[in-house]
């Protein structure tokens, strides 16, 4: 191979890695670069179902739903007594994780906060 050839190939390897790291910058889930945001609960599901939000965010779950719902976290992180409609639950997580939590009285529903 000349130099020239090995010369190209590696500028073009050096591009290639530049354009996969700015794709994967794209499309990678972000944190959400807010001080709250909302999660609706509405029809029997969360929404947004997964959530990534930096420590310190607070997070308001809304049933917007007919019937009550709950949300408790699988390990107890935390936990919402049962919400009427319209009523709201407020979490603000400070260590960085994955928290997935449920509706107790309806176990299918499920979500997901990744803290970073
Ligand atoms: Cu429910």
């Amino acid at each position: 191979m000349t130099k020239r050839k090995r010369l190209f190939i590696l500028g073009l390897s050096v591009a290639i890695f530049f354009g996969l790291a700015v794709v994967y910058r794209m499309v990678r889930p972000r944190p959400v670069e807010a001080s709250a945001v909302e999660v609706r609960i509405d029809n029997f599901s969360f929404s947004p179902t997964s959530l990534v939000v930096k420590a310190g965010t607070q997070i308001t779950w809304t049933n917007r739903d007919d019937i009550p719902h709950t949300v408790v976290e699988e390990d107890k992180v935390f936990q919402s007594r049962v919400l009427d409609t319209d009523e709201k639950f407020m979490f603000t997580p400070t260590k960085p994780g994955t928290y997935t939590y449920y509706c107790s009285l309806h176990p299918k529903m499920t979500g997901k906060v990744i803290v970073r």
